[in-house]
């Protein structure tokens, strides 16, 4: 949708020659930086992510920035603090983010504390490892510096309570469940950045799928199908029902799809219909799934399965949302 100008990778390798003009050692920055996220409320959190990257900020910054604004939100029962619980009542939240080298780490099921994308930084930088689970991954958090938050707000302890009533334990229900917010456009951020100096970075958060059975991961932490980043190609991210999206190896596909030269938009689309072919309508019917994405020439896209889902787009022309293109 939008394109900036680079080198030719053949003329950025080349010594600095004197006789060039001083303009023509740099990427042209032209149209840069870039954020998009899953879904339109998280316009707010690129809001945040944008503050980073217009200040010149890198990537990684920016992201981890702004999906901490729906993870602090009591109000959205999607992501962080105020998500709604597995079947036993425990909030238990997937995280994860990426940078522009294959630096990359990942929480999963982890209770107790706001900031799960933070503690996947932390997985990334400070241990050898990419993901840390359930106990292992508290106790790390615990170790670095974080405090344990009870994160089932009074609201969410209330719906999983009326939920309890009818599902009969049933986590076949959460699907219903899973569609339902959906439609409200409130669910898992996965947030995409390009940064003044030409790098991408990702990070994707969730409290997972309401009322699953515990110890659930879905694809949000999981490098390759939440979220994935190649920087000589592009990003993508994902969002709805994760076993789905992990079955595909969803965000891996999608930056492939693009590395063939498919626009974000054809390989987010193409993806879609890889699960459709491979899972027939019958299986694709009464779920949801999208995609968004973005190159490292600045162009981004999104598709969905069904036609609810939407996309939040800050740029230096300014602030919009997209409403997606769906399969069915
Ligand atoms: C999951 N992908 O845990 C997440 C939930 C989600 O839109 O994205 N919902 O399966």
């Amino acid at each position: 949708m939008r394109r900036r100008r680079f080198l030719s990778a053949a003329s950025l390798a080349m010594p600095t020659l004197s006789w060039l003009p001083k303009a023509l050692e740099k990427p042209d920055v032209t149209g840069m930086p870039l954020v998009i996220s899953t879904w339109a409320p998280n316009v707010k959190a690129n809001a945040e992510a944008w503050k980073v990257l217009n200040s010149g900020g890198n990537a990684l910054d920016a992201v981890e920035a702004g999906v901490k604004i729906p993870e602090a939100d009591p109000e959205d029962q999607s992501v962080g603090l105020g998500g709604l619980p597995d079947r036993d009542g425990r909030v238990t939240l997937d995280s994860c983010i990426m940078d522009f080298e294959g630096n990359c780490g990942a929480v999963m099921a982890l209770e107790e504390i706001l900031h799960p994308v933070s503690v996947a930084r932390m997985v990334m930088e400070k241990t050898p490892h990419i993901q840390l689970a359930g106990e292992g991954a508290l106790q790390f958090a615990l170790e670095m510096g974080f405090k344990r938050v009870n994160l089932l707000t009074e609201k969410s302890k209330e719906t999983w309570k009326k939920w309890l009533e009818t599902a009969k334990y049933n986590p076949m229900t959460t699907l219903d469940n899973l569609m339902e917010r959906i439609k409200n456009q409130h669910d898992t951020i996965g947030m995409l950045a390009l940064d003044q100096t030409g790098n991408l970075a990702g990070a994707c958060t969730t409290s997972g799928m309401a009322f699953k059975m515990r110890g659930r991961v879905g694809d949000s932490p999981i490098i390759g199908a939440g979220l994935y980043v190649d920087n000589e190609v592009g990003s993508a991210t994902a969002t709805g029902v994760g076993e789905e999206v992990v079955r595909i190896c969803g965000s891996h596909t999608v930056v492939e799809l693009m590395r063939q030269g498919r626009s974000p938009e054809e390989a987010c689309k193409e993806a879609v219909g890889r699960l459709v072919k491979m899972r027939g309508f019958e299986k694709t019917k009464n779920i949801q799934l999208g995609f968004i994405a973005m190159n490292k020439e600045g162009d981004y896209g999104c598709y969905g399965l069904y036609g609810q889902f939407s996309m939040a787009v800050q740029e230096q022309q300014g602030i919009k949302v997209i409403q997606s293109k769906s399969w069915y």
